[in-house]
């Protein structure tokens, strides 16, 4: 007995073509990451795995590039459920700032902690800021939960009882499950499913429009550690990309 788990971060998103820190701000595609996330999709159909239900995040980049990519596989008709557990990390008072300025201004090791340790976070973004999600209504629901800054232990803390919860509960009932959702809440939950060190997360990017596939066994564990990228030329120049943001 194997389960078929589908991860896919949004395409390329406004900001990310900006180079400006994301997190909770609720950006939209630009035109690459809109031809990305159909392509995705058309990756899911060449590959033949069709998932029979689909997780996202609360954020558009997520929610509209599955919308396309389930497009593209005629797969828009199945369940879907939204979860802020998914939310990209809550990137506190670096929200709205330019990497590339913030390296400048904070150097090398700071910028590079923030933004891969595992356990810092930046510091807390204020609730009166343009960048914050207090006033928001979608996050109403949350109340104390809600974030002004989080670390990548942070993120795993939310999100592993969410994936014991329900996706996992999806998985065993042999659903092929999607989840489409963000960098950093991605890497969270491939850290716990590949079992990847503290230290060693720093160095895993994921690129952004790729299916990153995971063949499980029946006590959850990668049959191929890492997963196997649909399109693995694309997503090692994604991957450097994203390893160098900032840094040009
Ligand atoms: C990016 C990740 O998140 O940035 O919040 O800026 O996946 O939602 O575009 P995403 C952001 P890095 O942690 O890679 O700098």
């Amino acid at each position: 007995m194997t389960y078929t788990l589908i991860l896919l971060r949004h395409g390329h998103s406004e900001w990310n073509a900006k180079n400006l820190f994301t997190g909770w701000v609720d950006v939209d595609l630009n035109d690459q990451g809109r031809g990305e996330a159909v392509r995705g999709g058309e990756l899911l159909v060449e590959n033949k795995l069709l998932p029979d239900v689909l997780y996202t995040s609360r954020l558009k980049r997520a929610i509209n590039t599955a919308n396309l990519a389930l497009e593209a596989a005629d797969r828009g008709w199945i369940d879907v459920k939204r979860d802020w557990r998914l939310n990209e990390r809550h990137y506190g008072a670096l929200q709205g700032k330019d990497k590339a300025q913030t390296l400048a201004e904070y150097g090398e090791e700071q910028f590079m902690q923030w933004r891969r340790s595992y356990d810092t976070p930046p510091p807390p973004l204020s609730d009166d800021s343009e960048f914050s999600q207090a006033h928001d209504p979608r996050y109403a629901d949350l109340g104390d939960a809600l974030p002004r800054t989080e670390c990548l232990k942070d993120v795993l803390v939310r999100l592993l009882p969410y994936w014991e919860s329900d996706i996992k509960e999806d998985l065993k009932a042999s659903k092929t499950v999607l989840v489409t959702a963000h960098g950093n809440s991605l890497r969270a939950l491939v850290k716990h499913l590949d079992g990847i060190s503290d230290d060693a997360i720093a160095a895993l990017n994921i690129p952004t429009g790729i299916p990153l596939v995971y063949e499980l066994d029946e006590n959850f564990v990668p049959i191929t550690p890492g997963g196997t990228y649909l399109d693995a030329e694309a997503a090692a120049a994604s991957i450097q990309a994203v390893a160098n943001q900032g840094k040009n």
